[in-house]
């Protein structure tokens, strides 16, 4: 059982890692969060999933590096020696871009915050639990899921203590695997069923709790080029009032399959296998 805290890795111990392949086409960062797998949305998960290995197929001969910022699972809880079924083809995938030396860092989220080293272990892949400032090719980022950030969110800041503490952790280890997964996959959709319809649309600039996040960042003098978060479920990339830095949302693939790339100088958000996906932008942004 995770008795022990899990350090957050050394940012800086991982951030010079360099692809084995030194192809001038690798140049490319990728962005993506909030799969939800384990949860049927407009596509079964086993659907989404094959889909999210199509797209790594197609955007990892680009690649510079990968990052899965956080909720890959709608629940995912690691005992000391069993981790949950399912997930094959996209671990097989990860494994296999991993061993070819393409840098994959990943979050985790509120869905997903019981990872305890296997990522780490078995891929190679560096979890990251808070955000972190990384500058990529002279661009600043500011990269987490998101959760619990921003003004309000008091509720789920209380339950992620408890989530967080090593004897919740101790404790839930010890529940049947089973009993545990039906347990929290139960509060996951009473929480999904509570969010109000009018929440998953654009609020606006005044009752966006990330962007008031990033707007305060800003306030104490944070400002990088790009603000980089998941949670949301919505594709977003807003001008912040600095004039310069973007809060970019990188949606979902329960319902957009959205995703963001850098290419060295530009960053936008694309649409994989989705024709109508569209992205909320201020007209600064334009
Ligand atoms: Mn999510």
């Amino acid at each position: 059982m995770p008795l022990k805290q899990i350090k957050q890795p050394d940012s800086k111990s991982v951030q010079n890692e360099q692809p084995t392949t030194n192809n001038q086409q690798r140049k490319k960062t990728f962005f993506a969060s909030d799969f939800h797998l384990g949860v049927d949305a407009r596509l079964t998960s086993a659907e989404r999933e094959r889909q999210l290995v199509r797209w790594l197929d197609q955007v990892a001969p680009e690649a510079e590096a990968i990052y899965l910022v956080g909720d890959m699972f709608e629940f995912w809880f690691e005992y000391k020696t069993v981790i949950p079924k399912g997930f094959s083809r996209l671990f097989g995938k990860l494994a296999e871009l991993r061993d070819g030396g393409l840098p994959v860092y990943a979050f985790t989220g509120n869905h997903d915050l019981w990872m305890f080293g296997y990522f780490e272990q078995e891929f190679g892949i560096p979890v990251f639990r808070k955000p972190i400032q990384r500058e990529i090719h002279g661009k600043t980022f500011f990269i987490g899921h998101g959760d619990g950030l921003g003004p309000n969110d008091k509720g789920y800041k209380r339950m992620k203590k408890v989530f967080v503490h090593p004897f919740s952790q101790w404790l839930f280890g010890w529940f049947h695997p089973d009993l545990g997964t039906r347990l929290a996959n139960f509060s996951s959709q009473k929480s999904r069923d509570a969010t109000p319809p009018a929440e998953r649309g654009w609020l606006g600039e005044d009752k966006e709790w990330l962007l008031q996040y990033c707007n305060r960042k800003i306030d104490q003098g944070i400002e990088p080029d790009y603000f980089i978060f998941g949670h949301r479920h919505l594709p977003v990339d807003w001008r912040l009032k600095n004039g310069r830095s973007r809060y970019i949302n990188l949606g979902d693939w329960m319902h957009y399959n959205s995703y963001a790339v850098f290419d060295g100088s530009e960053l936008e958000i694309r649409f994989f296998e989705n024709e109508g996906g569209r992205v909320i932008v201020n007209e600064a942004a334009l």
